[in-house]
Formats: structure tokens, C-alpha cells, sequence
């Protein structure tokens, strides 16, 4: 017993560390009739990449079937890759660019 008669219950107090979001990737598909310059626009426009980036990017997409274009928090891969998307939609271009989780 303490000098004060008192009990005392030992608390444990559980300090939560935040998880860091998980990033999203957005994926450039191929296919055989959007024009390689339109691609290319497309990628620079919404994706803020250099001329030389998103070049690189498109014919990576060309010669293997898709290419990661970038990583995003989940709602702005989705936000983007819809964007792209409907942009070559309006052009009547069957581009198509998804979303994936990281690992
Ligand atoms: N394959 C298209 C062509 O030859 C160009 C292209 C490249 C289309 C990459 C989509 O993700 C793509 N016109």
C-alpha cells in the first residue's frame, strides 16, 4: 500500500502511428489507332510531363502493351486517368489509360 492508502491501475495508452496513404498507379494501355502525337499531348497535358517524358512514355506503352505513366494518392490516379481518358473520347480516340494499386 502507498503512504496515501490509494490503489493506482496502471494504464497503458496505445499511440497510433497514421499509415501513409497507398498510392495508386495510373497505367497507359496500348491500342492500334490513337495517333502517337495525340498520346503524347495527352500525357504532357494532364500529366505535366516533358516532351521527352511523355515520348518515352508512349512508345513504351507502344512496344509493350501499357506503361506506368505516374503515382497518386487512389483519388487523383482515378481523377486523372478519367480526365485523360475522356479527352481522347471527345476525339473519338479509343485511349485508355486505368488504375492499379501499388504493392
Ligand atoms: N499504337 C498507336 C499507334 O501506332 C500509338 C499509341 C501509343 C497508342 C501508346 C496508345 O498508349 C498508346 N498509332
Amino acid at each position: 500500500m502507498q503512504d496515501n492508502d490509494t490503489i493506482t491501475t496502471p494504464r497503458t495508452q496505445t499511440v497510433l502511428k497514421p499509415e501513409r496513404p497507398r498510392m495508386h498507379k495510373v497505367i497507359l494501355l496500348n491500342d492500334d489507332f490513337t495517333p502517337r502525337e495525340f498520346v503524347t499531348l495527352v500525357l504532357k497535358s494532364e500529366f505535366r510531363l516533358n516532351e521527352e517524358q511523355a515520348r518515352r512514355v508512349m512508345m513504351t506503352a507502344h512496344q509493350r502493351g501499357a506503361c506506368v505513366v505516374s503515382v497518386f494518392t487512389k483519388d487523383v490516379a482515378e481523377a486523372k486517368a478519367t480526365n485523360a481518358t475522356d479527352a481522347a473520347r471527345k476525339k473519338g480516340y479509343p485511349l485508355l489509360f486505368t488504375t492499379e494499386p501499388e504493392e
